[in-house]
């Protein structure tokens, strides 16, 4: 059965497919969690202090939950779609359609294909991102890659320009063989690449720092001291991920279905600036920029960031 699942997530256009058992996280997992939000380097995402319990336990998402099966879906652009000097910066997850539904749709496709293969009766859940589950503790498990100092889910082959996905399913099955840390050992580029300090060589990341929290979740207005860190970056950042020697081995992305719009980095600050609601909803119509919403995205666009 498991060699059919990983087929058929091959064919929905996964890159990547590991199963592990429901089971609870390792609990350093947890401690560690928690000792990140006592710090408070969970910054304003006060979501991540909630269902913390949920967080670790596969089980309390999908009662009787036995397996997780989770997936990984290559964004990696090719050489000849990524665009240098473009007048405002997009992290290349947010130059894609939003891949919430898109994984969620195929996830669907999945659970139909075992119910055919195993009978009625078995129950799934499908997570992508937003639910309260530990998405890169999990596929650690399941075999697919290991935690760096940038504490990106890293696979030695693939890099770590892939997105996470969980379906939780009643069905027993065997799991994987969880993925061995390979040691980031004195190697600091991911920190040293960080534009704004939100990594450390111990291995700490504070959110509050982080410029993709900034430009993303950062429901207030972005502190002036990180202006000139922050430059025409306007929706996530990428450095610590590019930076990483483990992305050179990585191939572009296959599945070209998840619709890549490049092309909205040619947008000036200006033209954003003046933008209507209108514009804005025709323009980034089912992508992450509909959760940013149009204020917050004018609010990364303010000029004083791009004089510097
Ligand atoms: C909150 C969040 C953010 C926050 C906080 C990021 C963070 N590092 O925690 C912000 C907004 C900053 C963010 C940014 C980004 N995010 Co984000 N984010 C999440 C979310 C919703 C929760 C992550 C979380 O629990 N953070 C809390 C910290 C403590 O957890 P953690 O760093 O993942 O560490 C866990 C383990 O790795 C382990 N661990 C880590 N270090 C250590 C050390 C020790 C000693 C031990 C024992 C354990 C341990 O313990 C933790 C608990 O299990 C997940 C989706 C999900 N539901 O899991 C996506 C997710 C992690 N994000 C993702 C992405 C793509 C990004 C960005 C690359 C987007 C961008 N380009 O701007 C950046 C990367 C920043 C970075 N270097 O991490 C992907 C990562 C895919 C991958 N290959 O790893 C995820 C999985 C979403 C998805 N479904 O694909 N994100
Ligand atoms: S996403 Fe950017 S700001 Fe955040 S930790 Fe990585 S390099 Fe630093
Ligand atoms: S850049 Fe170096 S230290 Fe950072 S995650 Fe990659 S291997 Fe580890």
């Amino acid at each position: 059965m498991n060699k059919l699942i990983k087929q058929y997530c091959m064919e929905l256009g996964f890159d990547a497919a590991g199963i592990t058992t429901a089971d609870g996280v390792d609990a350093e997992h947890i401690e560690y969690f928690k000792g990140w939000l006592d710090d408070g380097f969970a910054a304003k995402m006060s979501y991540l202090h909630r269902n913390i319990e949920k967080r670790f336990e596969p089980g309390q998402l999908l009662k009787g939950a036995k397996s997780v099966i989770c997936v990984a879906l290559n964004y990696r652009p090719a050489a000849e779609e990524i665009f240098d000097d473009t007048p405002i910066r997009i992290a290349r997850f947010g130059q894609y359609e939003d891949y919430h539904p898109f994984i969620k749709d195929r996830f669907f496709q999945l659970a139909e294909f075992i119910k055919n293969e195993t009978g009625d009766g078995i129950r799934f859940k499908a997570c992508v991102d937003s639910a309260p589950i530990a998405e890169r503790a999990l596929a650690q498990r399941a075999g697919l890659g290991f935690v760096g100092r940038n504490h990106m889910l890293i696979n030695p082959e693939m890099g770590s320009q892939f997105l996470l996905g969980e379906l939780i399913t009643t069905l027993e099955l065997e799991p994987d063989e969880p993925f061995e840390q390979i040691p980031c050992g004195d190697c600091g580029r991911c920190v040293r690449a960080c534009p704004t300090g939100a990594l450390s060589f111990d291995g700490s990341f504070d959110a509050r720092k982080c410029i993709s929290y900034l430009t993303i979740e950062e429901p207030d207005d972005i502190p002036a001291e990180y202006n000139n860190k922050i430059s025409n970056r306007i929706f996530g950042c990428d450095e610590c991920i590019l930076a990483c020697p483990h992305e050179l081995r990585g191939a572009a992305r296959k599945n070209k279905d998840l619709k890549f719009h490049p092309e909205w980095q040619n947008l000036t600050p200006d033209q954003i600036q003046n933008m209507t609601e209108v514009e804005f909803q025709k323009i980034f119509v089912n992508s992450g920029f509909i959760r940013l919403g149009l204020d917050r995205l004018k609010r990364n666009c303010k000029s004083s960031r791009f004089s510097l």
